[in-house]
């Protein structure tokens, strides 16, 4: 190693660099691995999945608060941000004494292979990706800080032969983190070029590597498997959208919402990719007669297909977390007949194929309504985002204890014996949807003119049905809306009404009543932790 004691003010800089060319061989060499090992085993996937199960639930409010359905791409972006910062300091770390660098890339290597761990189905390969990872990102590291690469000087490194120990007290070498620049005296032009190189090389192969495995790993995925699939006929079809029941009122939300524009909410970072030729569902627990499907086991049986509309708790009062499918599956309390719950059993649990799970209560799943095991949305089959092959679809019930996607199990327990994902973060064990209307159109950025304005929105109580709907303005008199046709109580209903409406700033309120004869409460309340309570309203000028 030609240390010269030549100094440069450049070095940190380099040093920053290596390390950060080092972490990226290893993130990209373990990208490449996982592709072959299976997605839970990427260390970013599964270290970023350990942080949405753990993360304290204020954090991950503000997460979908923020970034919306965005929030796995910022929290993807975010781990690379903070990635970069460590790996800038281990090469830092790493030019003044390499042993601490690579100590450092082994820490990493070791959360990544422990967080693999962790993940639902992991087994002793998924440490793969990490452990080599960390290898080949180690000996990139020693190439760049003691290696052949080494940039000509390490003006961090003692002045004296590597590996002699440096004498206490002695004043730092030369050029050290706060020595000063040797005036006019940089790194060797040519080591510097080779350097330079070296770490633009390994950037580049790092990312190819990385690009290669998510192809890869892409490669792996399911929509050819599931473009093949050809669903059958319902024996019992959806009764047609009556006439009048979208109102196709400029930014009302329409009365089916198709499968691009539905929201997406779930725990995870990677889509499960779920082959239809290996899946099966397990119905086990507490039960007379255990069974377990195949997926062409379940298409062969009789096919229902129904309107229900699809709710998350986490909607705000004038959220947008909702939409309305045509599902086409088997009905659930077929199944839960054949294998016959047993007494006290009054809690399905759903289990997808990531460990996430629900809990139904067996009640909800029993008493007629059309609650199934989908297979098909809008008349395709399932997205793989929304659950393919299949997933749980309940009316009435918010998605997080009802619509288990990529669901590969169905466990009769009890509320007492288990808690489902969400109820240990502070979530109820029992969602049933809340009544809620909505004002869609006009928005504030609107600003209508003065004259006749058509207020319209949707309003829900999904397995109830709403039977009125009220629109007040300044909190004046409350003014009957128009409903309009729905296909069942299990969906939303669009509704409208004419305003009079005068220049001036404005505040636009409405409520629901469901078929109970319940009234929507004005007492506001957090989503948390069983669905938000509260009228939605709407201030805007008139022009
Ligand atoms: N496997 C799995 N299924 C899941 C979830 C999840 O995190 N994982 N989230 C649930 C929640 S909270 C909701 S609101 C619905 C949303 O379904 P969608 O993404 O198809 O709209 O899926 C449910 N099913
Ligand atoms: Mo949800």
């Amino acid at each position: 190693m030609g240390n010269t004691g030549r100094v440069s003010s450049t070095t940190p800089r380099f040093a920053a660099l290596a390390g950060i060319a080092a972490a990226a061989t290893a993130i990209g060499t373990a990208e490449v691995v996982a592709a072959l090992t299976g997605p839970r085993s990427s260390p970013l996937v599964a270290v970023g999945g350990l942080v949405v199960d753990t993360a304290p639930e204020p954090v991950k409010r503000f997460g979908i608060e923020v970034f919306g359905t965005y929030d796995k791409i910022a929290l993807l972006v975010g781990t690379a941000l903070l990635l970069g910062g460590f790996a800038a300091l281990i090469g830092m770390l790493a030019a003044r004494r390499l042993t601490v660098g690579l100590a450092g890339i082994v820490v990493f290597g070791g959360i990544g292979a422990a967080a693999a761990l962790t993940r639902a189905g992991a087994d002793a390969a998924d440490v793969l990706p990490s452990l080599l990872g960390a290898a080949v990102g180690g000996v990139a590291l020693w190439a760049f800080v003691a290696g052949p690469l080494e940039l000509d000087p390490w003006p961090w490194s003692p002045p004296t032969p590597a590996g002699s120990p440096s004498v206490p007290g002695s004043p730092p070498a030369a050029g050290g983190p706060s020595g000063p620049a040797g005036p006019g005296r940089g790194v060797d032009p040519d080591s510097r070029r080779r350097f330079l190189t070296g770490v633009g090389t390994v950037l580049g192969v790092a990312a190819v590597g990385g690009v290669a495995g998510r192809w890869l790993a892409g490669r792996q995925g399911v929509s050819a498997a599931r473009e093949a699939i050809t669903l059958p006929a319902p024996v019992s079809a959806a009764p047609p959208v009556p006439a009048g029941a979208d109102l196709a009122q400029p930014g009302l939300a329409s009365y089916v919402t198709s499968n691009r524009g539905f929201y997406r909410i779930d725990t995870a970072l990677v889509v499960p990719q779920v082959d239809p030729a290996t899946w099966q569902l397990r119905i086990h627990g507490r039960v007379r007669n255990p069974v377990t499907l195949s997926y062409a086991d379940l298409l062969a049986r009789p096919m229902v297909e129904r309107y229900v509309t699809l709710a998350c708790v986490s909607n705000e009062v004038g959220g947008d977390l909702i939409g309305n499918a045509r599902w086409l599956g088997v009905p659930i309390r077929d199944l839960l007949d054949e294998v016959g719950p047993l007494d006290g059993a009054d809690q399905v649990v759903g289990r997808s194929v990531d460990g996430w799970t629900c809990g139904t209560p067996t009640a909800a799943l029993r008493d007629g309504r059309d609650a199934l095991l989908a297979v098909g949305m809008n008349g395709e089959p399932l997205p793989v985002q929304h659950g393919f092959p299949v997933r749980m679809v309940v009316p009435g019930l918010y998605g997080y204890v009802s619509a288990c996607k990529w669901i590969t199990e169905l466990e009769l327990t009890s509320f007492a014996d288990f808690d489902a994902y969400w109820v240990p973060r502070g979530w109820s064990a029992q969602g049933p949807i809340k009544t809620q209307s909505r004002i869609d159109t006009p928005r504030p950025r609107n600003r209508p003119a003065a004259g006749p304005v058509t207020v319209a929105g949707v309003a829900w109580a999904q397995h109830r049905g709403i039977d009125r709907v009220e629109v007040r303005v300044d909190e004046g008199p409350w003014q009957q809306a128009q409903l309009a046709p729905t296909v069942s109580v299990d969906t939303w209903v669009q509704w409208s009404w004419q305003w009079p409406a005068t220049p001036g700033e404005h505040t636009l309120q409405v409520r629901a009543t469901d078929s109970t004869g319940e009234t929507q409460t004005a007492q506001r309340q957090d989503v948390a932790p069983d669905g938000a309570t509260g009228w939605h309203s709407v201030t805007l000028t008139v022009t």
